[in-house]
């Protein structure tokens, strides 16, 4: 039996990465445990045993436990065998996991920094945050959440998010110039399944194009993730993608300029190899 311990919410980036696995994997028969992070579900004693830091998601699979979405993503592709989402020859598996660890290295705090200083900052009440960091157990966490809302656009976090998804979509741009369609050559993999829902927030945010305006096999690349089933079954606020009141569509719309003036300046201050 498999449960999950996860959020349904459009920018729910990690629970996202483990939603699209299942999918893509064919795999409905799973339990969900719907949590709500600004209800501090994560920090009820019961979640705390499945999950002590306190973050989502948690998958349980007959009394194991499994813990964070990039192992829960391969974990799934393990259990069954097709499609399989990871290549077979070890070499690729190698550069497959290289991307995956690169994703939960620096495109996830390069998705949380972004999401803090846009939604977050201008759309949660401040006194939510304020109660969510009183309980926050990991200190890099705090301090990038509390820049992020405290320090806005000059926060430290915010150059950093921008160069790392600056750096991925460079190396993304150049993988893809020999028209392969997916990062790994013809096979959709889980760097697909990982790294979408990221992309997604960005996309929300209607930040994307400051990246993807001259990289048009990036976009290519993108257009094909986006119609998949997979990805089109992602939580979404009723009218994302017309409604500029859309909360993430007000709040990236606010920072927009600012972020491709930071963009040109990281271009021209930072050594591109
Ligand atoms: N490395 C973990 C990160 C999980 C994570 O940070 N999840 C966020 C939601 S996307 C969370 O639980 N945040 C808790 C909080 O901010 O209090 C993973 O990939 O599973």
């Amino acid at each position: 039996m498999l449960k999950l311990y996860y959020l349904e919410e459009a920018d729910s980036i990690c629970s996202n990465r483990v939603l699209m696995t299942l999918a893509e994997k064919g795999i409905d028969d799973w339990i969900p445990q719907n949590l709500v992070l600004l209800n501090r579900d994560q920090f009820k004693p019961e979640y705390l045993k499945l999950n002590p830091k306190a973050q989502v998601p948690t998958l349980v699979h007959d009394g194991n436990v499994i813990r964070e979405s990039s192992i829960i993503c391969d974990y799934l592709d393990d259990l069954t065998p097709d499609p399989a989402l990871k290549p077979k020859d070890p070499a690729d598996r190698a550069y497959l996991r290289e991307w995956i660890k690169d994703s939960d290295e620096s495109g996830y705090q390069a998705t949380a920094s972004l999401n803090f200083v846009t939604k977050f900052r201008l759309e949660v009440p401040r006194e939510q945050l304020v109660e969510r960091w009183k309980k926050v157990p990991d200190i890099d966490r705090l301090h990038r959440q509390q820049s992020c809302v405290f320090e806005g656009l000059k926060s430290p976090y915010v150059l950093r998010a921008i160069g790392a998804w600056e750096r991925t979509f460079k190396k993304m741009e150049e993988t893809l110039s020999d028209g392969r369609p997916w990062i790994m050559g013809e096979q959709f993999t889980l760097v697909e399944t990982t790294s979408a829902p990221f992309v997604k927030v960005l996309e929300m945010l209607r930040l994307l194009d400051i990246w993807l305006d001259d990289r048009p096999n990036v976009q290519r690349w993108w257009e094909s993730v986006a119609v998949r089933q997979s990805y089109k079954d992602l939580e979404e606020y009723p009218g994302q993608s017309e409604d500029d009141d859309a909360p993430h569509a007000k709040a990236g719309a606010a920072v927009a300029n600012k972020i491709g003036e930071l963009l040109e300046h990281y271009r021209t201050t930072i050594p591109q190899l």
